[in-house]
């Protein structure tokens, strides 16, 4: 048997199990419809004369007492009559359900004797009435099947022509070497091995070495994994195949599973070659979860991709690799041994990587003196590849537009500003609208500045960015793995510094704080839930592994649990609101020079900011401790 595919809006198809239940319900309606139109035919397409006047049941009854009817024409297995009169008039007549027997009785008996002709009505005045009769309801089965099956066929054939389309090699783009790949030095490492491999394969085989079959990376977009996969391909020089895991997702059924199969056959072909299928995550995302239209399909693709891993030999060369940002959800069964036996991280990088990167995308920009890829790369913390190739294409495009030779820190300054936070927006507002918008970013920036666990504040704006009125720029001093107690604490009072400005001098907080406390709300409960940083010590609440679809009600605690959860960061946010109001009342002098200084700059960076702080004499804030103390045993060992 055939797949079964089907086209149209969003309904995907099925396997050879049985048609999806969406599928199933169109089919349905279409033959409703059909049958409706079979039955239409019948009821009146069959009548073979329309235009004849029509008798009612009691007139007929009547005519036929009378002696006046001459003969009775009857449609077989229908209650439909053509009379005709002694005086040679036709009529139509319908027998009433039910009358048909006594009906014809009547007939039969009546005297003078009625013809009576029961056939079908070959002597009806138009021929053609029977031939669609008899032929259409065959004709519309014949199209109905044409339909479904040229839909399949239709479907075939263009699953042809998309599987030829997308799949392609690196034929014609320029070769990519480890070279290339700036500031991932962890990765290309690891993915030396696999290019030696497939240099020398007879090398490792000659010691029985096992050579992974399949390469994981695994990281955020626009960490470079892509750019790594094509270095492996370019460096060990073989062919570079490549897919998309949402080309793997189509509307046909059954094209995906083909497209991997293509992709393996054209590879093995051209062994040694490296396949690459980028965002593997779209088709292998663990079954059973988040399931929805093209589950069935994208499951089937994922089986088909698990089947030519398994079925291929190392020795052919092919080795194959997928990039994810998201590995936490992928089935577990492409993560089995045999299947891809190498995981490979590829993190945002750190300070090293971003100087090499910063390198990498300023070649062909020339720099402004004073501006190096020192600066660039200490200003970017968090940044990805693709985010710092995006900050210096911005620079240079800013400064073409200023006419500018060379790209100077101006240009950088506003083009970090664009790319962290979006691009300048012109509204309307009101002048206490503005006053709103000023305090609440500075309220932001004094109690960053207050607070001794914040991110220095860089640079703080009133002018609109992207989603935001108003933004407020901490940037860390250096790249931190990980964050402290009271670096998270410090940083919910400085997201809350804002909307408690807000309050402190209007009395009539706004809207605009629902990103800040958004975001305060995730940082808590993240403490109480993930960090163990909560009267509730360190566990895990709810479920780990951050699975996007997972039910909430599938959490690891009690009810009562839940309420203690609550509470908890409810304190947490509480305690960081109260010291926000509380460095924020006690240096509101300050706070309304900053808000000025907003209203009259629009912008301020950390050198005015400075000179507004100097007023701030040193600044101590001190925390009450909530950890629990030590026990006597463990104290007693000091
Ligand atoms: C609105 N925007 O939604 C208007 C247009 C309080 C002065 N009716 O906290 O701009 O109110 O410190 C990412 C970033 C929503 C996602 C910012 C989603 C902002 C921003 C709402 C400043 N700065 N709020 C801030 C703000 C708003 C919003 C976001 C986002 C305001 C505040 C947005
Ligand atoms: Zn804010």
């Amino acid at each position: 048997m055939g797949r079964m595919g089907y086209v149209e809006g969003s309904v995907r198809g099925s396997t050879l199990g049985g048609v999806n239940s969406t599928v199933r319900m169109r089919i349905l309606l279409v033959l409703l419809a059909l049958a409706s139109c079979l039955l239409v035919v019948q009821t009146f397409g069959g009548d073979d004369s329309p235009q004849l006047p029509s008798l009612t049941y009691t007139e007929l009854d009547a005519q036929i007492d009378l002696g006046l009817v001459e003969s009775v024409q009857m449609t077989q297995g229908s209650t439909r009559l053509i009379v005709e009169t002694v005086d040679g008039e036709r009529y139509r007549a319908v027998i009433p359900p039910g009358f048909a027997e006594q009906f014809v009785r009547g007939v039969i008996e009546a005297e003078p004797q009625i013809r009576l002709d029961t056939l079908v009505n070959t002597s009806g005045p138009n021929p053609w009435l029977v031939v669609l009769n008899t032929v259409a309801p065959l004709a519309l089965m014949v199209i109905l099947v044409v339909v479904i099956l040229g839909r399949m066929g239709g479907g075939r054939i263009s699953k042809k022509k998309f599987r030829k389309k997308t799949l392609h090699d690196s034929e014609g783009s320029k070769e990519v070497t480890f070279a290339d790949v700036a500031g991932a030095d962890e990765a290309v490492t690891e993915l030396t091995e696999i290019r030696e491999f497939l240099n020398d394969a007879d090398r490792f085989s000659a010691l029985g070495a096992k050579i992974p079959k399949g390469v994981l990376l695994y990281g955020p977009p626009g960490t470079g994994k892509t750019l790594l996969a094509r270095a492996v391909a370019g460096e060990a020089g073989v062919p570079f195949f490549t897919l998309s895991g949402s080309d793997f997702v189509e509307k046909f059924a059954g094209v995906g599973a083909g497209r991997v199969r293509d992709l393996f056959d054209q590879a093995r072909k051209d062994a040694p070659a490296i396949i690459f299928v980028d965002e593997i995550d779209a088709v292998g995302r663990h079954r059973g979860g988040g399931g929805g239209a093209g589950n069935e399909e994208r499951e089937q693709t994922l089986n088909q991709l698990l089947v030519e891993m398994d079925g291929f030999d190392v020795s052919s060369g092919v080795i194959f690799i997928a990039a994810t940002n998201r590995p936490d959800i992928l089935d577990k069964a492409l993560l089995r041994p045999g299947r891809f036996d190498r995981q490979i991280a590829v993190d945002i990088p750190d300070i090293n990587g971003r100087r090499q990167i910063a390198a990498v995308h300023a070649e062909g920009k020339p720099l402004a003196p004073g501006v190096s890829i020192e600066t660039i790369a200490r200003r970017t913390p968090g940044f990805t590849g693709a985010d710092i190739a995006n900050l210096l294409n911005e620079a240079a495009l800013l400064s073409a537009r200023r006419n500018l030779t060379h790209i100077s820190q101006a240009e950088l300054d506003d083009a970090l500003d664009r790319v962290i936070a979006g691009p300048e927006k012109a509204n309307t507002l009101s002048e206490k609208e503005r006053h709103t918008i000023a305090y609440h970013e500075a309220g932001h920036a004094l109690v960053g500045h207050l607070l001794p666990n914040c991110d220095p504040i860089h640079k703080v704006s009133i002018i609109a960015r992207g989603k935001a009125l108003g933004w407020t720029l901490a940037l860390p001093e250096r790249d931190r793995v990980m964050k402290t107690q009271s670096e998270l604490c410090d940083e919910m009072a400085m997201l809350l510094g804002g909307r408690v400005a807000e309050e402190l001098i209007f009395r009539d907080p706004t809207t605009g704080a629902s990103n800040d406390i958004e975001r305060v709300t995730a940082i808590a409960r993240s403490m109480v839930t993930e960090y163990g940083m909560s009267a509730l010590g360190p566990q895990r609440f709810g479920r780990s592994g951050g699975e996007v679809y997972a039910p909430t009600h599938d959490a690891n605690y009690s009810d009562d649990v839940a309420m203690r959860i609550d509470e908890a960061t409810h304190q947490l946010i509480d305690r960081a609101a109260a010291e926000a109001r509380e460095v924020l009342s006690l240096h509101r002098p300050v706070l309304d020079k900053i808000a000025d200084a907003l209203i009259e700059h629009e912008t301020i960076g950390h050198k005015e900011l400075d000179v507004l702080f100097t007023d701030l004499g040193p600044v101590t804030f001190r925390r009450e401790d909530f950890t629990p103390p030590l026990r006597q045993e463990v104290l007693d060992l000091r």
